[in-house]
């Protein structure tokens, strides 16, 4: 398992990457060009440079989170031809860097969606929430404008300026779009892309929707175990792997994530986990919440144990973690909490490999 750390450039982070490297354990660092627009090609040159950047402080760059799915491709109009080869180029250039993992996700229109990104918990800490009557009566658009406001000025992830300028027409293009049709349009993506991963040794991942359910009538289906199973088999190829994201997946109690965690390490499916905690309210708000499983109601022992059993290798990092000690960063991606969280999925899989006569 190597242990990884999301960073969004020096122009967009509050957190440096001398103080991640005071983290113990961190190797890698996930990263993305943030300038480019959706669709079109990374330049080599941009890449080197933010390698450049990441290995001056003695980490790797290894793993992109995201090169994020032109609409068109999602959509299957015809135009979709021309990003899937720009993504090709894009997917070669990353290789020829040395990236060996891209986190990519197949949700429409929006990424993760929540309603507020400051929820106070009662240790006064504050983290990123999904309400569910929030959301279930919020107009997108006024959810747009109510992210970008709380973001304390930071942008997004997934959550592009000016693709959700757009989103009346979005919104339009997808009347009709059902899960089997998004379905098609991700086999016919991968069905192109994967032998160019193959060709190059790089190792797509798909992220899992989140919440792993459709929000606002728009279609989502990489929500499951089966629908995991069917992903992967699209393409049987170690190139067409899983970005498992606990709270994520989590965020719907059938999914049994131990099990899911198990079978698709043991196919050598998962390259990148994505591993956090969350509460899970009566009511059906999801809250997130610090990473010790006693904090929420997933059990991060169980879901690494599962890992560990699979004999995964992949990369891990933690999750959005809670803002604390009076931190100001990105909501969900400071210093503080995520360090904490790194601490115990150390704890924990240190452990795992002593119990298997490891070190
Ligand atoms: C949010 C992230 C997502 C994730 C993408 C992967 O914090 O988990 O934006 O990076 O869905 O493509």
């Amino acid at each position: 398992m190597k242990m990884s750390f999301r960073w969004f450039g020096s122009d967009d982070d509050s957190v440096s990457l001398a103080h991640v490297r005071q983290i113990p354990g961190v190797e890698v660092i996930v990263g993305a060009l943030f300038h480019i627009p959706v669709g079109e090609v990374w330049p080599l040159k941009d890449i080197m440079k933010l390698k450049k950047e990441i290995t001056d402080h003695g980490f790797s760059f290894e793993v992109v989170e995201s090169v994020n799915v032109h609409e068109s491709i999602k959509l299957g109009l015809p135009e979709r031809d021309k990003y899937i080869e720009n993504y090709r180029t894009t997917i070669r250039h990353l290789a020829e860097a040395g990236v060996k993992v891209i986190c990519y996700n197949f949700m429409p229109v929006f990424d993760w969606t929540r309603s507020d990104l400051a929820y106070r918990l009662p240790d006064g800490s504050t983290v990123l929430a999904y309400e569910k009557e929030k959301i279930e009566q919020i107009d997108p658009k006024e959810l747009v404008e109510r992210m970008e406001r709380s973001s304390l000025g930071y942008s997004l992830p997934g959550w592009e300026p000016e693709r959700l300028k757009t989103l009346k027409t979005l919104f339009e293009m997808y009347e009709g779009v059902t899960e089997e049709d998004l379905f098609e349009n991700l086999k016919y993506f991968l069905e192109q892309i994967i032998p160019t991963a193959e060709e190059v040794g790089i190792r797509m991942a798909i992220h899992p929707d989140d919440p792993p359910w459709s929000v606002f009538g728009l279609p989502r289906i990489v929500t499951n175990k089966r629908n995991l199973e069917r992903i992967v088999n699209c393409v049987d190829s170690p190139s067409n792997g899983l970005t498992l994201c606990t709270g994520s997946l989590g965020s719907n109690p059938e999914n049994d994530l131990p099990d899911i965690m198990r079978t698709f390490a043991k196919r050598d499916r998962v390259p990148f986990a994505h591993i956090r905690n969350i509460e899970l309210r009566e009511n059906g708000d999801i809250i997130e919440t610090a990473h010790r499983s006693k904090e929420g109601a997933l059990d991060l022992y169980e879901i690494m144990k599962a890992l560990h059993d699979g004999g995964f290798d992949g990369y891990i990092r933690p999750d959005h973690g809670r803002m604390i000690w009076g931190e100001q960063a990105r909501p969900g991606y400071g210093l503080y909490d995520r360090a904490l969280g790194i601490m115990y999925l150390f704890g924990i899989w240190d452990s795992l490999n002593k119990a298997k006569g490891g070190s």
